[in-house]
């Protein structure tokens, strides 16, 4: 497929040259001359009813006297001047080739220098500055100076990665300070990070800190095409690129382009060759092109590590996802543009959010921006804000979704079971919000957040999590003595859990055991039973801790669950103060 812009051009030119030639045609709307034989046009002449006779080469153009006009041709030696002249006749001979440019020629040009004017705007249209026809073919945006441009005030949460970045302006920006020194400046960074942690927007910032282009295009597009446009784009991509120097180019996704190659039999497919035009562009950047290529993957491990070699890629910058002071600041960024109510309290959100990218926090205040305006509200309120949390990690509300009395009970008894667990469990993350409104695939979710960020997780609160996620489970079992299809996510985390404990952790009686080797091996048949066996104890433990819990607290469990199903929703400080003191009495 041909992209549209270039149809619609196609289909304009073709209009115009039809509107030009019609032009043409009905251009000369005088009175055609009556072609006559030469014999009568003389005849003619001769009883002096001719005025006057225009000659060109072969051809006769006669008035007559009374304003008809005539047409005749001639013999091509025979010059018939003499013989008019004689009959009084004005007799003009116009050279054919030096004939004079009447109005009429100048209308027939028109059309012409029309078409070519305009064919002379698409081109530079079509140059080093066209957004329409050059990036047709290689598809990079280019976002303009003075467009809206981002900077590093608009980033946040990344500190070490934008001061990585920040020597990347330096170069852009005096690229002769560090040639001078014999520096050699870099020609691609990669960054790499998982979804949502900023990388298109980091890059975007550096372009907008040296104040230079930034062309962007995603790996997948190289690959989407036809066979052979992939490589032919990354040319375009680049000679653009260089025009425009000092610049940036950013590649996004680029593990579709720059997955290792050698895979397939056969080789050289598609995806190869455009990696290899990539390799060859940057290989080809000397000293003076100023160009930077930024790459962004969550993939790194998948990479051809030819892309990694010194002179490419050789720049790496890690995005993680942000820590509370990081969503704390990411948030305020965000914010900067929202009414906040007085008295909201961005770090108690940002503590709220473990686990959050800077794109999930961006769609929280988002989500809760819009609340606040559908609710005619002067400003965004907490309330608005934590609805914007429960959004993102369990999506919108479904309350059109009717269930009986009979399961609206056991869904409050569901979600209660987990919050009793976790709220009994010393090692378990604090609760957050228990409700029992149907949001997405649920019928009811009970929220946990970490008092903080950790990038360590201990065996006492893996088996904490074990027996909160069982805790649903459990409370259904005991209070109604029967169990429902709707714990089988709970029952697959508890399992995926157990598993990684005994193989992953070592965290069984089993001890250090051999791990399945990660490209698709299997244990041997007598260690796999053994680790489903340990597997097996985990989860029963996980379970009769639960159980255990909720029998011995059978009288909250019913009280709490009872007002669940009176008000939908319970926040973590409402559950304590329902709870009374002296909770955590387990593990
Ligand atoms: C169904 N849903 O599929 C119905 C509509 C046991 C009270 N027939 O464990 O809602 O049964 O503590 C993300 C999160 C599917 C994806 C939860 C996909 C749950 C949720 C199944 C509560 N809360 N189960 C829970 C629930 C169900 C399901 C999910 C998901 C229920 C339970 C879903
Ligand atoms: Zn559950």
């Amino acid at each position: 497929m041909l992209p549209r812009r270039i149809w619609l051009a196609a289909a304009f030119v073709f209009f115009v040259v039809c509107v030009s030639v019609a032009i043409l045609f009905a251009r000369d709307t005088s009175p055609q001359p009556t072609v006559v034989p030469i014999s009568q046009l003389l005849n003619m002449a001769d009883r002096h009813e001719i005025a006057k006779v225009t000659i060109t080469s072969n051809t006769l153009y006669a008035t007559s006297v009374n304003g008809q006009q005539y047409q005749a041709a001639k013999e091509e030696q025979q010059t018939v001047t003499e013989q008019l002249r004689h009959d009084g006749v004005t007799v003009v001979v116009v050279d054919a080739t030096s004939r004079p440019i009447g109005a009429s020629s100048i209308a027939a040009l028109l059309p012409l220098l029309f078409l070519s004017g305009l064919i002379w705007f698409m081109m530079r249209r079509g140059g080093p500055n066209n957004q329409v026809m050059s990036f047709g073919r290689s598809g990079a945006r280019r976002f303009v100076q003075g467009g809206p441009t981002v900077t590093f005030a608009d980033v946040a949460g990344v500190e070490e990665a934008k001061q990585e970045l920040a020597e990347i302006v330096e170069f852009l920006k005096k690229p002769e300070k560090f040639r001078s020194m014999g520096a050699r400046i870099p020609k691609g960074v990669l960054l790499i990070g998982p979804p949502g942690t900023g990388k298109t927007l980091i890059s975007r910032a550096v372009a907008g800190e040296a104040g230079v282009p930034f062309f962007s295009i995603s790996g997948s597009e190289f690959v989407e095409m036809f066979v052979g446009v992939g490589a032919s784009r990354v040319r375009d991509l680049f000679r653009q690129a260089k025009r425009h120097a000092p610049c940036i180019v950013f590649i996004d996704e680029i593990d579709a382009v720059g997955r290792h190659r050698g895979n397939n039999v056969g080789g050289h497919d598609e995806r190869e060759q455009t990696l290899n035009q990539l390799l060859v562009e940057m290989d080809g950047f000397d000293a003076n092109t100023n160009v930077i290529v930024i790459a962004a993957t969550n993939r790194p491990d998948v990479l051809d590590q030819a892309l990694l070699r010194p002179g490419r890629f050789d720049r790496r910058v890690m995005l993680d996802p942000p820590d509370i002071n990081g969503r704390r600041a990411i948030l305020e960024v965000h914010a900067r543009s929202k009414p906040l109510a007085p008295g909201v309290d961005l770090a108690a959100i940002a503590q709220q959010t473990s686990g959050f990218s800077g794109a999930d926090l961006a769609n929280l205040l988002n989500e809760a921006a819009i609340l606040a305006a559908r609710s005619d509200k002067p400003a965004i309120g907490r309330e608005d804000l934590e609805e914007g949390i429960m959004r993102v990690v369990a999506g919108p509300e479904r309350r059109s979704r009717v269930v009986t009395e009979y399961e609206k009970s056991i869904i409050a008894y569901h979600e209660v079971g987990h919050a009793l667990v976790m709220k009994a469990l010393k090692h378990a993350h604090p609760v957050q919000k228990v409700s029992i409104i149907s949001r997405g695939q649920a019928l009811g979710v009970t929220v946990q957040a970490p008092k903080e960020d950790s990038y360590l997780t201990s065996r006492a609160q893996l088996t904490a999590r074990m027996a909160s996620l069982l805790g649903g489970r459990a409370a259904e079992e005991l209070i109604f003595g029967d169990v429902t299809t709707g714990a089988r996510q709970d029952l697959e985390a508890v399992c995926d859990l157990a598993r990684r404990m005994v193989t992953e952790f070592a965290m069984s009686e089993l001890g250090v055991v051999a791990t399945p080797p990660r490209d698709g091996g299997s244990l041997s048949s007598e260690i796999a039973a053994n680790v489903d066996r340990e597997a097996m104890r985990l989860i029963d433990q996980a379970f009769a801790t639960a159980r255990a819990i909720l029998s011995e607290r059978r009288d909250k469990l019913v009280e709490v669950a009872e007002h669940l199903k009176k008000v939908e929703t319970i926040n973590g400080d409402e559950l304590d103060a329902l709870l009374g003191p002296d909770w955590t009495f387990f593990g």
